[in-house]
């Protein structure tokens, strides 16, 4: 019988970094409040939870590898928006941030979670960064617990 290893959702003990851009701060602001409440929900203490505050989700992945070389941490979330209405570099940023997020977990072997809105207008985006479940914060800070946990078995 193969040995199936799978994470959970008990964040007890566990150490998380937050990076959130403070560019579309109204939208990026729920998702954080999103994530934080995952956090505690599943157990997480309040002083093992570190928050960055970055200009743009085009420096979420520098400060994600900076949170990363501590070593401090079992998962990173970062946590931003990008609307295409707003900027003719729409591609460019979402292309840096989802490469730069991806690199840095894998460079450091620690999961490093992509909590990035690309929508086409504000209505999406606020429609992904509500007060219930849909938050991609939530959901991203669901997803960093079951990797952290995950890594933990192995
Ligand atoms: N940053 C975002 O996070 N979202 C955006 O929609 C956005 N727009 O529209 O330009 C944005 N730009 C800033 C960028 O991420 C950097 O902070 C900036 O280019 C400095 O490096």
């Amino acid at each position: 019988m193969a040995n199936i290893i799978e994470g959970d959702q008990n964040a007890r003990g566990l150490r998380f970094g937050v990076v959130v851009s403070r560019f579309n701060d109204f939208i990026t602001s729920n998702l954080l409040t999103g994530a934080l409440d995952v956090f505690s929900q599943y157990g997480a203490d309040e002083d093992d939870l570190k928050v960055l505050k970055v200009p743009g989700a085009f420096e979420l992945p520098q400060a994600a590898k900076k949170l990363c070389s501590t070593g401090n941490f079992d998962a990173i979330v970062c946590l931003g928006a990008v609307i295409r209405g707003e900027t003719s570099h729409f591609d460019y940023i979402c292309a840096e941030a989802s490469r730069g997020v991806g690199q840095v977990g894998l460079e450091f072997n620690v999961p490093v979670l992509f909590g990035v809105l690309t929508t086409e207008n504000l209505e999406q985006a606020a429609a992904r960064s509500g007060s219930g479940s849909s938050n991609k914060g939530r959901e991203t800070a669901l997803a960093a617990i079951e990797m952290a946990t995950l890594y933990k078995k192995l």
